[in-house]
């Protein structure tokens, strides 16, 4: 059997899909890793709610494994006004038993736990989710907060905007598998930006998407009322008014008219459970180069169909700027500076799974979907 390690997440990261976990992970947590790596020390942030005692009983697993804190600090979290966190370092020699401590952490307390410094033993595989509701455990720790706004997002300078973008992202921070999604009611003037978006995109499809966008497109169509504005879906916020042509980061039409169609395709999908899968345990190396295939092709891949090359990348199928110019041989700036065109979605998946089986990986994964769950198989 494998020997399961917990924690070891990354604050660095690239980007990704929300949808695999393999979003852009932001992190405040530069500064301590550097200090902790110089003294030795083995260091982790976890974070309590905000109650009388809680610290105390957290301190009190570290007592009963007789683990010896060599450092604590505390300060607010910035992530959540709720809830404090901890820095505490550690003996190198407490390895083992931390991660007893830290599973109490998360299990007893529901704290979350970063790890920060830690010898990789060369028979451990980092701690990955294995359940649906695992992802709740991690999910606020790598998803980029929705509070802050780079400065080249067209809603930068829009504090009202921004206050609508946060309340959004309060949503999905706060939400837990298993509860009703929750909905939202988007205002006119967000109605009227997802009907531009919507009605540009449209035009554009039959000539620039692939053909399996193009057949699954009109079936959801027809079914869930696309061109209605989206009122009273899912919670996710949307692109800024000023700019419906292109966004940097993923929103409702990125979400719904970009990636919903093609899983909507077994084959497609499969090749997305592909990458998905082949990142579990995987080390960071290698995630780092799975979130790049993703990148240029679930996000911006480029298809071959017939002598034509066509879009099936939802970054390309939600931006009309963009899809508008994929094209075109030489692609106006801020869009991606190049893209990939596979022979076919047969032919990508084919290649993710030679890639796949490079992984250093003592296990094989296979994701049960009736029990929406991972099976670790051990390799003879
Ligand atoms: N640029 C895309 C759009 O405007 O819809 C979003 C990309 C998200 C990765
Ligand atoms: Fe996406």
């Amino acid at each position: 059997a494998y020997k399961r390690v917990n924690g070891n997440y990354s604050p660095e990261g690239e980007t990704g899909d929300p949808g695999t976990g393999m979003e852009k992970r932001r992190g405040s947590m530069y500064l301590e890793e550097e200090t902790s790596k110089k003294s030795g020390l083995i260091s982790c942030i976890f974070s309590l709610k905000e109650e009388v005692g809680a610290l105390a009983k957290a301190l009190r697993l570290f007592e009963d494994k007789g683990i010896n804190l060599m450092h604590i600090e505390s300060r607010p979290s910035r992530m959540n006004k709720e809830e404090y966190e901890f820095f505490i370092s550690v003996d190198p020699t407490c390895s083992q038993i931390l991660d007893e401590v830290i599973e109490g952490l998360r299990m007893q307390i529901s704290g979350h736990v970063h790890e920060l410094s830690r010898n990789k033993q060369k028979d451990t595989v980092p701690w990955f989710p294995n359940d649906i509701q695992d992802l709740d455990r991690f999910a606020n720790q790598i998803l980029s907060y929705g509070s802050e706004l780079d400065a080249d997002h067209p809603g930068f300078t829009d504090p009202e905007y921004r206050a609508r973008r946060k309340e959004f992202a309060d949503i999905a921070y706060n939400y837990r598998h298993g509860q009703p999604i929750p909905k939202v009611e988007y205002t006119e003037e967000e109605k009227v930006t997802w009907g531009t978006v919507f009605r540009e995109l449209k035009t554009l499809y039959p000539t620039h998407a692939c053909r399996e966008h193009n057949r699954i497109f009109p079936l959801l169509e027809n079914l869930h009322g696309f061109p209605t504005p989206p009122g009273g879906r899912p919670a996710l916020y949307i692109r800024h008014s000023s700019k419906p042509t292109y966004t940097p980061e993923p929103d409702i039409c990125h979400e719904l008219l970009g990636h919903v169609p093609l899983f909507a395709d077994p084959s497609f999908a499969q090749f997305s459970q592909e990458i998905g899968l082949a990142s579990l345990g995987a080390p960071d190396e290698y995630i780092e180069k799975l979130a790049t295939v993703y990148w240029f092709t679930v996000e911006f891949g480029l298809c071959k169909q017939g002598s034509d090359i066509k879009a099936y990348g939802a970054g390309l199928l939600s931006s009309f700027g963009e899809l508008q110019t994929s094209q075109q041989k030489y692609p106006i700036t801020e869009f991606q500076p190049v893209y990939f065109v596979a022979e076919s979605f047969e032919d990508a998946k084919e290649k993710v799974r030679k890639f796949a089986a490079t992984i250093p990986r003592p296990f094989s994964v296979r994701y049960n979907p009736y029990t929406q769950s991972i099976e670790v198989l051990d390799n003879p």
